[in-house]
């Protein structure tokens, strides 16, 4: 492994930190699906960001003194019977070198040589997000600690919360995250485009989830970023569906969100397309509706844009369609004000997106919305749902919902769209049916 990348992080966040102090990350533990059986094992993100380092039951430690900065990781020591049952891993003895750390401890010692670690440090960091985690063994080390203060050691005055430095750190993609961050939209794609392929066999739901999915792992995906979406019909009126169960009926859109993980990285894409290839009067009405909203977010994504700008002007687009369509009787700025689009629209335009899916960093900073970046990735997916009961709208409206996504990262003059390459358009999406 190319340790330089983690390296350069730690050294980053090391200058983040406050003097004389201590930061631990931990990789997380494996967790039980039912007796000895297993979810499979995905380590903390920050965890990972700062080591890429895969296995469960690991603890980095970053320690700031006036001797310098020193990396030090806790993990499973080598284990023959073990390794024969689980895996392989890699030990105390290798893991500095192939991890580029300074040490490397059994983790069983853990608890033993914190003591010696936070001993005559003025702060320790940790996540608050994980606070459970940490607070009672660091507060049980303190309490050590206090009590050798005639031997003239001190413990720690102050616990910090570590989420802020390392959050705004991971919010500004370095290369190597940009680059891992192409790398799991490109595969998010091509296992859209194998969905959309599948559409002419598939009988359920669940057949276009196999055939994206498929593709994922075909090209290297080691998860789902999230659990796939697959919404036929009014399925997609419901926002978090995932039964994936319903069989197909060709009158019908399929609302398809998901992404593929791949190295740490999250891609995260929304397509939506009608099972026959060809779109009914009212599904392509309010699919160009959506679509025109993206492109008006889209338009604005550029260094310096507030956050919130691009919902607001997905909200007008909209707000306003609806109102042309008869499907909103309201006008435009009563409707925007008054907050009765949300009927069809009530979720936000987007999220960041990073290690993972719905990724870390502050959207207001001292109560106003941050503004764009260069190095930020968000997504952008406005969506419009009539949910099959709303009785204020004709018939024929009822159950079509459609959201479209795209992932972008923040340049310099404006975005690059990383889940480029879908057919787009109403046109685009019909013509690629027929050829496919
Ligand atoms: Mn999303």
């Amino acid at each position: 492994m190319n340790t330089t990348v983690f390296q350069h992080r730690r050294l980053h966040l090391f200058q983040a930190m406050a003097d004389n102090s201590v930061a631990l990350i931990a990789s997380g533990k494996e967790l039980i699906r039912n007796r000895d059986t297993h979810y499979p094992f995905r380590p903390q993100s920050d965890f990972y960001f700062l080591t890429g380092f895969n296995e469960p039951d690991a603890v980095l430690m970053l320690s700031k003194t006036a001797d310098g900065y020193k990396s030090h990781l806790w993990c499973r020591a080598k284990d023959k019977e073990k390794e024969i049952w689980d895996g392989y891993r890699l030990g105390v003895d290798a893991a500095p070198e192939a991890l580029g750390l300074d040490s490397a401890t059994d983790v069983v010692q853990l608890n033993n040589e914190l003591v010696t670690a936070l001993a005559d440090k003025s702060v320790v960091y940790f996540s608050f997000e994980q606070g459970e985690l940490w607070l009672s063994s660091v507060m049980s080390v303190v309490q050590q600690l206090k009590r050798r203060v005639r031997l003239g050691v001190s413990a720690p005055q102050t616990i910090n919360d570590l989420d802020p430095l390392l959050h705004e750190q991971r919010l500004i993609k370095d290369s190597a995250a940009q680059a891992g961050l192409r790398q799991a939209a490109q595969v998010t794609v091509a296992g859209h485009m194998a969905a959309m392929q599948a559409a002419k066999s598939a009988k359920v739901e669940y057949h276009l989830q196999a055939a994206l999915e498929a593709a994922f792992k075909q090209q290297g995906a080691s998860h789902q970023a999230f659990n796939t979406i697959v919404a036929s019909g009014e399925n997609a009126c419901v926002l978090h569906y995932n039964e994936n169960n319903a069989p197909l009926q060709s009158s019908n859109l399929v609302l398809i969100d998901a992404g593929a993980e791949i190295d740490g990285y999250a891609g995260d894409c929304t397509h939506t397309f009608p099972l026959s290839g060809r779109f009914s009067a009212e599904q392509a009405a309010i699919y160009n509706l959506v679509l025109a909203a993206q492109q008006a977010a889209l338009a604005l994504i550029q260094p310096g844009t507030p956050y919130d700008a691009p919902h607001q002007a997905a909200v007008r687009v909209i707000c306003q369609g609806l109102i042309e369509l008869g499907l909103l009787t309201d006008t435009l700025e009563n409707a925007i004000e008054s907050g009765s689009y949300k009927a069809f629209y009530m979720h936000q335009t987007g999220h960041w997106l990073g290690n993972d899916v719905h990724d870390v960093g502050q959207y207001k900073v001292n109560g106003q919305w941050r503004l764009l970046k260069a190095g930020m990735a968000l997504t952008v997916e406005p969506g419009i749902y009539i949910s099959p009961d709303n009785q204020q709208v004709e018939a024929r409206w009822r159950g079509i919902g459609v959201r479209i996504e795209d992932s972008v990262l923040v340049t310099e003059t404006g975005y690059e769209c990383l889940t480029a390459g879908l057919p787009r358009t109403v046109e685009e999406i019909e013509a690629w049916m027929q050829q496919h």
